[in-house]
Formats: structure tokens, C-alpha cells, sequence
């Protein structure tokens, strides 16, 4: 981290979807706040809805875009509903703990409550925010052979064919909710294929997330059903390397 610096760390916040920007919640304590249909100085009595620290991100690309592996309304509703859904939910998560602090921390139960809802919503935006720019329109096939993460996908799985392997059948054997996950561990330096159930169990603490693949059911059921398989070959026709390669880059710094 030494040569990481706090405007590395910024600057690669839209890249890495604010995963590596937990330290910059800084944010927290500082949310702007706004209370919908109230004047500053009313007297609603409704808790105020907190504008951040956390923002639903512009998807790369039209809804259309991703067509014909992943349909465009599929992509809308989850981007603009499901997404939306979970910064929301994480700023509120923010928020209450925030209110928390601020009644003396009496309320036990309530911080066990709003961890829990931090966690899970707080993953849940930061691995969409990937997910989305993980993607591209005519994306896929193999990751240039010059690039960092081919070289190193080899070396720590043996071939691309073996990480593709492992990366499609830890998602396809993701239970219930969750992702399949390509990540950097920086301690070991090495990347590891991991399964999230849900957003956030399961994951390994500090892995930098490189590639995921969302496998919940609202990802894929208006044009897939339950036919999970078939989605999963049809995300890797939409891998942007290139993203790949970039994340890469920054997760090494951390090491
Ligand atoms: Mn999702």
C-alpha cells in the first residue's frame, strides 16, 4: 500500500466500482441529505432518505447493447430496479447505523440489524457496479496474449481453458442466490475463483473482485428460465478483458 497513493485510490474508484474505495468512506458521517417532498427546515417526522455516500453508476453502454446474450430488458430492470434497489438500501444501512451512533449505541439489536444490511447491500452495489463494465458489447473470446491477467490466469489455473472451466462451474454451483468470482487475493498475490451466496457470503476477506458473474435469477430468468448453464456461456461472449486487464493492474498495488 505504500505506493498506493490516496489519488491512486481515487482516481481508481470508477474502475474498480468503489470496491477499493471502503477506506474512502470518509464519505461515511458526511452523507448530504434530503428529505423527498419537504422543505429545508420541515418537521416531517420520517427519517431522512440519505443521498450517499453511495450512487447507482451510468451502465457503459445502451440496454439494447448487450443483445442478443443479454436482452434489454433484463439489463433495465436490473440495472434501474434491482441496482437501484441496493445503493438505496445501503445508503439507508449507512444512515441508520449513523443514527445509532448518535443515540449512544443503546440500540444492540439494531446495530446487529443495520451490519447486516450494510453487508449485504453494500456487496451487492459494489459488485454490480463491476458486473456491469465487466461487460461489453462483442466482448469475449481470450484476453490479448500480451496482457497481464493471460499471463497470470495461466499461472495460476495452468491454461485459460482451465480458469474458464473452474470460473463457469463455481458459477453454475453457486447456491441459491450469489456470483461466480474471479479475484485477486493480494496477500498471496495469486487469483482465486470464488463462489458469493447472496452478495456477501462466502467470500473471501479481502479479495479484490476482477470479473463477476452475477448469478441470482433476476439476472437471467425473462430470457433464460431456469436454464442458468446457458446464461453463464452466453456472459463470457460479453467479457471485456480490457476491464479485466485494468483491474488487474490496480489490485497489484495493493500487494
Ligand atoms: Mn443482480
Amino acid at each position: 500500500m505504500s505506493t498506493y497513493t490516496r489519488r491512486d485510490l481515487l482516481s481508481s474508484a470508477t474502475l474498480l466500482g468503489g470496491w477499493l474505495t471502503l477506506g474512502g468512506a470518509a464519505a461515511v458521517g458526511q452523507e448530504q441529505w434530503h428529505e423527498p417532498g419537504q422543505e429545508p427546515g420541515g418537521e416531517s417526522q420520517q427519517p431522512a432518505t440519505p443521498r450517499g455516500p453511495y450512487e447507482l453508476p451510468d451502465l457503459p453502454y445502451d440496454y439494447a447493447d448487450l443483445e442478443p446474450h443479454l436482452d434489454a430488458q433484463t439489463v433495465k430492470l436490473h440495472h434501474d430496479v434491482h441496482h437501484a434497489g441496493y445503493v438505496e438500501h445501503a445508503n439507508a444501512a449507512i444512515a441508520e447505523l449513523q443514527r445509532i451512533r448518535e443515540r449512544g449505541g443503546e440500540a444492540i439489536g439494531g446495530v446487529r440489524a443495520a451490519t447486516d444490511a450494510l453487508s449485504f447491500n453494500v456487496s451487492g452495489h459494489l459488485l454490480h457496479s463491476v458486473y456491469w463494465q465487466n461487460m461489453k458489447k462483442d466482448g469475449g473470446g481470450e484476453p490479448s496474449a500480451e496482457s497481464a491477467i493471460a499471463a497470470q490466469l495461466k499461472r495460476d489455473f495452468g491454461s485459460f481453458a482451465a480458469f474458464c472451466g473452474g470460473f463457469q462451474a463455481a458459477s453454475q454451483q453457486t447456491q441459491g442466490s450469489g456470483w461466480g468470482i474471479l479475484g485477486y487475493e493480494p496477500v498471496s498475490q495469486r487469483l482465486l475463483v470464488l463462489q458469493a451466496e447472496k452478495h456477501n457470503n462466502t467470500m473471501v476477506c479481502g479479495v479484490v473482485p476482477l470479473l463477476v458473474l452475477d448469478v441470482w435469477e433476476h439476472a437471467y430468468y425473462l430470457k433464460y428460465q431456469n436454464r442458468r448453464s446457458v446464461y453463464i456461456k452466453a456472459f463470457m461472449n460479453l467479457v471485456n478483458w480490457e476491464n479485466v486487464e485494468q483491474r488487474l493492474q490496480l489490485a497489484r498495488k495493493l500487494a
